[in-house]
């Protein structure tokens, strides 16, 4: 039975690899995906590492999009995308993963098994999701469990976080 489309929000990054190209690419294959369509993307933001803070900055941006597919179906679309798209060869082994996408919020979901926690763990504190979120979103939007939109991002320190293009 094909399932009534529910509006996803799709969470972006890259900080290897020519950042910005791997969101475009990455944003024109989801966009392929058949059972996905992209609703709004927001711009692309420029992020401080998150965790150790010897790495490159972030690329993130979010993309709004309907879909008929299951969120476990839209993961694996996701993961596979990851796959091609996302990292490099570097001698015998995969060198670092150079995209994520990560299922912020399915509809109004609430997932929490071994492949998908949603809303996405550590989303609401995250100035590098919630920022490109609600610039795509309705501001009166409730994270299930988490609060409003709104609220969530009026808490949030921006750390130096910027919109480096608009695409
Ligand atoms: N998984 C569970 N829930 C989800 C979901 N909602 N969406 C599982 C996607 N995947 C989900 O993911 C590990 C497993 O998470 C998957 O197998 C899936 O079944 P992964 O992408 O292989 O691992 P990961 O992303 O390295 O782990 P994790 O904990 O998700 O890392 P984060 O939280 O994504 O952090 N700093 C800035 N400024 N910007 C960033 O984007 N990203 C990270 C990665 C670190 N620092 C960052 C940024
Ligand atoms: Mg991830």
């Amino acid at each position: 039975m094909p399932r009534a489309p529910v509006i996803a929000y799709i969470g972006l990054g890259s900080n290897l690899q020519d950042p910005v190209r791997q969101l475009r690419i990455a944003r024109q294959a989801i966009i392929a995906l058949s059972g996905v369509r992209e609703i709004a993307f927001s711009s692309l933001y420029r992020s401080a590492p998150m965790g150790p803070a010897e790495q490159p900055d972030y690329i993130n941006a979010v993309m709004a999009a309907e879909t008929s597919l299951s969120p476990h179906g839209l993961l694996k679309s996701l993961q596979a995308i990851e796959r091609s798209h996302g990292r490099v060869r570097t001698g015998l082994r995969w060198g670092p993963r150079t995209l994520d996408l990560d299922i912020l919020l399915y509809g109004e979901e609430r997932i929490a098994d071994e492949q998908l926690t949603v809303p996405h763990a550590g989303m609401t504190e995250r100035e590098f999701v919630l920022y490109p979120l609600a610039e795509i979103a309705p501001s009166g939007l409730e994270i299930p469990g988490r609060g409003i939109l709104n609220d969530l991002v009026a808490a949030c320190p921006r750390r130096g976080l910027e919109v480096i293009d608009h695409v």
